[in-house]
């Protein structure tokens, strides 16, 4: 059983789609298919327009029905067994596979008349964003009009530690794909209130996690933390997450209001 070879794309600019891009991102088990579907819920409920747009090949049971879904076109079984590979070979192949469709998904999507489409990425962050296949279908989908929705879990980002960690990964996702970028708090549900609020102000507030951070401990790795600390606030990667459950349907208003300054500096779509 062979490493699948990353493919080379071809890098021309397809055309561009109408709609706004949301890519949903995050670690696996971070909420990204259930805040895609509850996020689509509650826009519909505010009278705006969006499609969905699956681009996990392992997807097994989605909440929503894709508008558009590359299980379509890339089938993870298949590829397991055409390709003798197990089952992390197979999406990394898989995720290849769906950006040489890259073309035909883009077209498909054009075809939407949609302000937004509510993009679900693989289950693993790192076959988005390390693989070439992210990217060349950032690019096939319309690099202008995209921004990520980055959603942090909180059992990481409930200790400081944890918190800094966080902070790491979504500043490689951040210089990675260069886009636009909306920091979440996924199923903050789960946090008791004290622990959200704590959690908003070490992202508000650097000082208060530094504090943090020598009260749960104060070991070698401590000083290391507050080095990552200092030079993620200095190069401006240091965002302020906001809160959202899916279960609960909360924090959807603040995320639009986020997506809108993005695009648009505050104007509103759906006064249209
Ligand atoms: N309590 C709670 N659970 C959630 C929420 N969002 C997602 N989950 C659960 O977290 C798990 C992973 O969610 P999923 O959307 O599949 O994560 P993905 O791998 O990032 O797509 C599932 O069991 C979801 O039911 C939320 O807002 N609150
Ligand atoms: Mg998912």
């Amino acid at each position: 059983m062979s490493e699948p070879r990353e493919p080379s794309f071809d890098t021309t600019i397809y055309a561009q789609a109408m709609a706004r891009n949301l890519y949903f991102l995050g670690t696996a088990g971070s909420g990204k298919s259930t805040m895609v579907y509850a996020f689509q819920l509650w826009m519909n409920s505010q009278g705006l327009d969006c499609v969905t747009v699956n681009l996990d090949p392992g997807a097994e049971a989605l909440l929503y029905s894709p508008d558009l879904d590359v299980r379509d076109y890339v089938n993870l079984e298949e590829v397991m067994a055409e390709q003798g590979l197990g089952p992390n070979g197979a999406q990394v192949a898989a995720a290849d596979m769906a950006a040489m469709n890259a073309k035909e998904l883009a077209d498909v999507l054009e075809t939407f008349e949609t302000n937004y489409a509510l993009i679900d990425t693989p289950g693993q962050i790192e076959l988005f964003t390390f693989r070439a296949s992210g990217p060349v279908l950032i690019d096939a989908f319309g690099r202008e009009d995209s921004a990520l929705v980055y959603l942090n879990d909180p059992a990481l980002v409930k200790s400081p530690s944890g918190f800094i960690s966080s902070v790491l990964l979504n500043a490689t996702v951040q210089f990675r794909h260069g886009l636009p970028f909306i920091n979440v708090l996924s199923k903050a549900d789960l946090l008791p209130e004290p622990e959200l609020e704590r959690i908003v102000k070490w992202s508000l507030d650097p000082f208060a996690l530094y504090e943090a951070l020598f009260e749960e401990a104060a070991t070698p790795k401590t000083l290391l933390d507050v080095e990552f600390l200092k030079s993620m606030e200095s190069i401006g990667v240091y965002r302020r997450v906001h809160p959202v459950s899916s279960e609960l349907t909360f924090g959807f208003e603040e995320i639009y209001s986020q997506v809108q300054q993005v695009f648009e500096g505050g104007e509103d779509l759906s006064k249209d």
